[in-house]
């Protein structure tokens, strides 16, 4: 049979799927990193509040930190809310935090979202910054529930998180290759088009309410004990859902004329949005909130060809049931 229509056999199913748990138990944080974590939000709020002790200042975690899929090497994701708006000038807080121990401070205000980066030595935790950005907060919510709905969805997730990863394929901030936020967008997108959905969408609900936050609309459904048995009709295996994850991006998604919709639970044309004439054949995902935002927008036409590539080399280790090789780390030739 040719590649695409490779078959898993029952053995491989379920070796892949103890694999993939195995995997998954050495991902997630130890409580001796999630204390880290804690008491370094603690000392920023610390640090924040003795430097502006008149302002209301709150820290707010969002990314990772916040939607359940952090792994142990995962940053911390941090939204500054407040009213005072030196702060929103990001460079003071950097100098502040310089001054105070961290170190590797940097500072990106030109940024559409300007951000500050650190490592704390003392904590060993490394920490991006921003300040009033809401809309990062609502899809970190998204995100969690989704999570929250079936069991399937937390190691799945965090398993391509850490394939892409470690095939070098999730550093937007390279200005070449996806977020891992995007990576999320299109695992949740692929749970919720299988022939037997494990996720639906959570934005295409009847009866909400508009709820508009720096003019987008950022209403989901909240109540999530509607969906308790949502999943259960789609009984696969986490090793064949990630066979299936791996298939789909590599050999049926038509790059071309589709893009991937959290917010409607599908597929729609780039016509429909009018991406055709931008994107040629590049990836579309679309942001579930901001949805004039293509969040693959951050590859270029020659590396969505090596990221195509990954899809398949992925595929092909997967079904024959090698997961490590399938994420093992990628080296530049020498
Ligand atoms: P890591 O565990 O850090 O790799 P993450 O879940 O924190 O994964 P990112 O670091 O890619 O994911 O992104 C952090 C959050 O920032 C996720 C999302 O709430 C927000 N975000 C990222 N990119 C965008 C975007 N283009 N538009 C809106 N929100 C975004
Ligand atoms: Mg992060």
């Amino acid at each position: 049979p040719s590649v695409k229509n490779r078959r898993l056999s029952l053995a491989q199913e379920e070796k892949l799927s103890r694999d993939m748990r195995e995997l998954y138990n050495e991902l997630i944080p130890t409580p001796e990193s999630e204390q880290r974590r804690s008491k370094f939000l603690a000392k920023l709020e610390r640090l924040l509040s003795d430097r502006w002790p008149n302002s209301s200042i709150k820290v707010n975690v969002f990314g990772s930190t916040g939607n359940c899929l952090g792994t142990l090497a995962s940053d911390v994701d941090v939204c500054i809310t407040t009213d005072n708006n030196e702060l929103s000038q990001v460079c003071s807080i950097a100098e502040l935090l310089a001054s105070q121990g961290m170190e590797r401070v940097v500072c990106v205000s030109r940024a559409k979202v300007p951000i500050v980066k650190v490592w704390d030595p003392e904590l060993q935790v490394a920490c991006d910054l921003n300040v009033n950005n809401p809309i990062a907060l609502e899809n970190t919510s998204l995100v969690r529930s989704y999570v929250a709905i079936d069991d399937r969805v937390r190691p799945l997730a965090m398993i391509i998180k850490h394939w892409a990863k470690r095939r070098i394929l999730n550093d937007a901030a390279l200005g070449s290759t996806l977020s891992s936020y995007t990576w999320i967008c299109l695992t949740l997108n692929f749970l919720q088009t299988l022939k037997t959905p494990v996720l639906p969408s959570l934005q295409a609900q009847p009866g909400l309410q508009p709820h508009i936050l720096d003019g987008v609309n950022v209403a989901f459904e909240k109540d999530l004990t509607k969906f308790a048995d949502f999943g259960r009709k789609n009984t696969s295996s986490l090793g064949k859902l990630l066979y299936e994850f791996f298939r789909f991006y590599a050999h049926e998604f038509d790059f071309e004329t589709t893009v991937a919709s959290v917010r409607l639970g599908g597929h729609v044309a780039k016509s429909v949005k009018g991406w055709h004439m931008l994107l040629d054949n590049r990836l579309c995902v679309e942001e579930p909130f901001n949805i004039n935002r293509n969040l693959a927008n951050t590859a270029d036409d020659t590396s969505m060809r090596g990221i195509h590539k990954e899809l398949r080399r992925a595929f092909d280790l997967v079904s024959n049931g090698k997961l490590d090789e399938c994420c093992e780390q990628f080296a530049y030739p020498t």
